[in-house]
């Protein structure tokens, strides 16, 4: 059984303007298919052969570089894609609102933070909010890795993460991070982030 990729859960120009249609192109058909392609390749013939893609990412330290690093990139993106809606953003409510105020003083503070661990990770990688024993934190990590990676600094269940690997915003924002980051915002599905932290917590 190997890995597929699955389709994006809306069309490639529904989060216009925000994150643009030819990005979403290239990021989810071949950017995250080179990633599942490559993990396919790099399982085959191996123990790791048909172990689910959760099982390889918790023991990411003691496996190879390519099951690590495109493991981790099918996990992330697959991720990414659940993360993000149209016609989405505003501001949380219920008990992840209440939550983030409390861990963060407010959501604004939040996003600051989040937006600064993406601005700070050097390179390519991913910021996240993170549960960890039942409480909000932020973290980035490097590469494809994730918090439920046994080698990640910051460990626990991600419930919303950005990729800020230059791939995810520099054919519309080139050098400019900090505006894809800002953009970022109007497209995350909050509805999504509370059923994870539900689910989480
Ligand atoms: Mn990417």
């Amino acid at each position: 059984m190997s890995f597929t990729l699955s389709a994006l859960p809306y069309a490639h120009d529904a989060l216009e303007p925000h994150i643009d249609t030819l990005t979403m192109q290239i990021h989810h058909g071949k950017h995250h298919q080179a990633y599942v392609d490559n993990l396919n390749k790099a399982v085959a013939g191996t123990p790791n052969e048909g172990k689910s893609l959760e099982e390889l990412v918790a023991v990411a330290g003691s496996i190879s570089p390519a099951v690590r690093n495109n493991g981790g990139g099918h996990w992330n993106h697959s991720f990414f894609w659940e993360s993000l809606a149209p016609q989405a953003g505003g501001t949380p409510d219920g008990a992840l609102a209440a939550a983030i105020d409390a861990s963060f003083g407010s959501f604004d503070a939040f996003k600051e933070k989040f937006n600064n661990a993406g601005m700070t990770r050097f390179g390519s990688g991913w910021a996240w909010l993170l549960l960890k024993d039942g409480k909000l934190e932020i973290s980035s990590t490097p590469n494809q890795d994730n918090p439920l990676m046994d080698v990640a600094e910051v460990k626990g269940t991600p419930l919303l993460g950005v990729d800020v690997w230059e791939h995810a915003y520099y054919l519309k924002y080139q050098n400019r991070r900090a505006e894809y980051l800002n953009a970022f915002w109007a497209v995350v599905s909050w509805k999504k982030i509370a059923e994870r932290f539900q689910a989480g917590s």
